[in-house]
This record gives C-alpha cells, sequence and structure tokens, in this order.
C-alpha cells in the first residue's frame, strides 16, 4: 500500500486531519521554522515553541535566550526577534520561541506520532527523513492568522515533488507540488507578489527572505520531544 502526504493549510483546519499515527511535517517558512533549523544547525542545543508572548516572558532571566515576534516585529524585552541571522550560532544555548503563526502550529501539531520542522533549509534532509519511516504525513502549515500561505505551500509542494509519485497525494498536496512545479526557477520572483514578503518589507527582511529560500543549506532535522526541539543529524 502507498503512503499517504496530505496538506493541511492552516492550523485552524487541524482538527479536519487525523495526525495520530502520522509524521507531522510543520513549516513557516517566513521565519519561523527557518529560524529553528538555523539555531539547531548552529549549535543551539534546544528551541522550546511556546505559543504566548506571556509564557515565553516567563523564562527570562531564567537561562534560556528569549525570542520571538508579533507581526514579524520584534517583541520589546526580547534577545531576539525572528531572523534566521540572530538565531545563527547561539552555541550550546536554549532559545524559548513565540512567533504570531509558526510554534503555534507546532503545538497544534503535537498530537501527532512525530513532529518535525521543514524548511527549505532543510528540504532533503526531510526527504530522506521520510523516506526511512513507515508513518503518513501530514505537511501542518504555519499560515498566516489562520489563513493560507504562499511560501508555506511551496514548501511543501516541493517536499511532495521530492518525494516522488510513490505516494497518495491529497488534493492540496496534488494543488502544491503543481504550483510548485511551475514557478521553481524564479521562486524568489514570484513571492514578491505574496502578502507576507509585501508584510515584511518595511522591516529589513530582504536579507532573510533569500536566505530562507535556499535549499538545502543544512542537514538538521528538529524533533519534537517533550516540548522541545531537538537537532536530528541525518547523517549521524
Ligand atoms: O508567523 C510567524 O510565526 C512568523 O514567522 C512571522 S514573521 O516572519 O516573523 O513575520
Amino acid at each position: 500500500m502507498k503512503r499517504s502526504i496530505a496538506v493541511c493549510h492552516s492550523p485552524q483546519m487541524l482538527p479536519l486531519f487525523d495526525l495520530k499515527g502520522k509524521i507531522a511535517v510543520v513549516v513557516d517558512i517566513l521565519r519561523a521554522t527557518s529560524c529553528m533549523v538555523t539555531s539547531l544547525a548552529t549549535g543551539v542545543e534546544k528551541v522550546i515553541p511556546v505559543s504566548k508572548v506571556e509564557e515565553a516572558l516567563a523564562y527570562q532571566g531564567r537561562g534560556p535566550l528569549i525570542a520571538g515576534e508579533r507581526g514579524g516585529a520584534k517583541l520589546q524585552g526580547f534577545d531576539l526577534g525572528n531572523s534566521p541571522f540572530e538565531h545563527m550560532n547561539q552555541v550550546g544555548k536554549a532559545i524559548v520561541m513565540t512567533t504570531t503563526n509558526g510554534t503555534r502550529a507546532i503545538n497544534d501539531a503535537a498530537e501527532a506520532e512525530e513532529v518535525i520542522i521543514g524548511a527549505f533549509l532543510n528540504l532533503s534532509a526531510i526527504k530522506e527523513y521520510l523516506i526511512s519511516k513507515t508513518e503518513d504525513v501530514v505537511v501542518v502549515c504555519a499560515g498566516w492568522k489562520n489563513l493560507y500561505s504562499m511560501e508555506d505551500t511551496l514548501f511543501a509542494g516541493a517536499l511532495v515533488d521530492a518525494l516522488g509519485s510513490d505516494w497518495e497525494m491529497d488534493d492540496a498536496a496534488l494543488a502544491a507540488s503543481t504550483l510548485y512545479r511551475s514557478v521553481e526557477g524564479n521562486i524568489l520572483g514570484f513571492m514578491q507578489q505574496a502578502s507576507h514578503v509585501k508584510r515584511l518589507s518595511g522591516l529589513n527582511a530582504e536579507k532573510d527572505l533569500a536566505f530562507c529560500f535556499e535549499h538545502d543549506k543544512f542537514e538538521t532535522i528538529p524533533i519534537l520531544r517533550e516540548g522541545g526541539l531537538y537537532a536530528h543529524n541525518t547523517r549521524n
């Protein structure tokens, strides 16, 4: 029997999916999951994703760095915002992170057999990891405030495309891979029309944008275990 891959376009739609016994690949390309892959690949020990600002603030002064944004802007009093460059090379640190959509999507997907974190930065590692497993897969897009997002859909499409035709796809997976294939030669150009790129344009995030669409920079897969994300390296 073929394994199945489905795409959930927003955490709001998660109750329509049965995640039990499945692997959830949570994605928030701009920029939460790109930050998490970057931090864990460059030396962070663990990332604790929390949904609310107050939950992150409760860790202040207790060891971990606290990171986060609302509406893309760094939160007042936080150590880090949501640029992958701020999350790079924080060797040995723990980071508690809260973002508008990404950290909530991770916590909402927690009933899955396994929750792993995807980004273009670790796309091939995610593909190899999924091939090595036997469970069905749901790609959980963080979206934007419960709505569809282009960048997360493109990642879902790239992953479906990379896995090949031997998978049972739902219509959302089929649509995502068709979209990805139609723009893969010019993703950054295509993304200029997307709402989150327009939203980030006042925040000096051009460098982040280019970085978040780089493919296969890292082999690290963040995996959720007891509320924390830890690095799994595919070559280990
Ligand atoms: O929505 C999120 O979780 C963030 O990644 C959004 S932003 O890119 O920082 O604006």
